[in-house]
């Protein structure tokens, strides 16, 4: 399934790349959450290769309805991870596709195609960066780790939101070595998983963001729990925090 999967993931790459470097049409689906025809073309692309190739298993995807869709045998799509930074010609984007059997992770692929990186894993068999093996960072050190974050789109409208992104910058910011926000979920799990970054949390993802790059990160050696300490549900958490399994307790401190 993998290899096939990345067969049709790459022709759809082609779509992204075309339209990264293309005028695009920009509608908003909140007051920052932007969509263009290219995430609903990328999107239906998928869907229909995905749907013809893998008929035993629903299609979860971000611009759909998926409302009378049961999470189960599910291919979880982001068509583009990091919309902003596509709008913009910023080169963090990325198809994300994680694949789960009974509810359980099973492949996940994430695809840059302007960078052409294309991160993947198969449960037990190890995570990959275009066909070479990855794994986490051994630094144990939060003082000296590079970390990732992202900023939620409900911070224009959400105080409560806002403000506890201020506090965990203030908390954790003094305490590391520095704290990157790149804009692609997906990508930073992967950077994560590739020893890049050491940790990366975030809240109010949804599951296309992170369904591919969770399974990449815990095949790469890594760890991802709730901002408990809890291991992280799709669908049900908040906070994601995600790191190299070594720093995990010291970040989950701070924040
Ligand atoms: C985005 C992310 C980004 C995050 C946003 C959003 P989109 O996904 O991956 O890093 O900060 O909250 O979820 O909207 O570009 O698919």
């Amino acid at each position: 399934m993998k290899k096939e999967l990345i067969s049709i993931i790459k022709e759809a790459g082609k779509i992204l790349k075309e339209g990264y470097f293309a005028q695009k049409e920009v509608t908003f689906k909140a007051k920052k959450d932007l969509v263009t025809t290219y995430d609903i073309a990328i999107e239906n692309f998928l869907k229909e290769a995905f749907s013809k190739a893998f008929g035993d298993f629903n299609v979860i995807a971000e611009e759909s309805d998926n409302s009378d869709l049961v999470f189960n045998n599910s291919i979880i799509i982001d068509p583009i991870d990091g919309t902003t930074n596509f709008v913009n010609q910023v080169p963090h984007t990325c198809i994300s596709v994680g694949v789960y059997k009974n509810k359980k992770p099973y492949i996940g692929i994430v695809y840059n195609p302007i960078l052409d990186e294309l991160y993947s894993a198969e449960v037990s068999k190890g995570a990959f960066c275009n066909g070479n093996k990855i794994s986490v960072s051994k630094d144990e050190n939060l003082m000296t780790s590079l970390l990732s974050t992202g900023f939620p789109y409900t911070s224009a409208t959400n105080e409560d939101d806002l403000n506890d992104v201020m506090k965990k910058m203030k908390n954790i910011l003094p305490n590391c070595q520095d704290i990157r926000r790149l804009g692609s979920a997906a990508l930073d799990l992967c950077y994560v998983a590739r020893g890049t970054y050491e940790g990366y949390y975030e809240m109010n993802l949804k599951a296309w963001d992170v369904s591919a790059g969770m399974i990449v990160l815990s095949e790469a050696g890594g760890r991802f729990t709730n901002e408990k300490g809890e291991p992280y549900k799709l669908f049900r958490d908040k906070y994601i925090v995600a790191t190299n399994g070594l720093i995990h307790d010291s970040l989950l401190n701070k924040l």
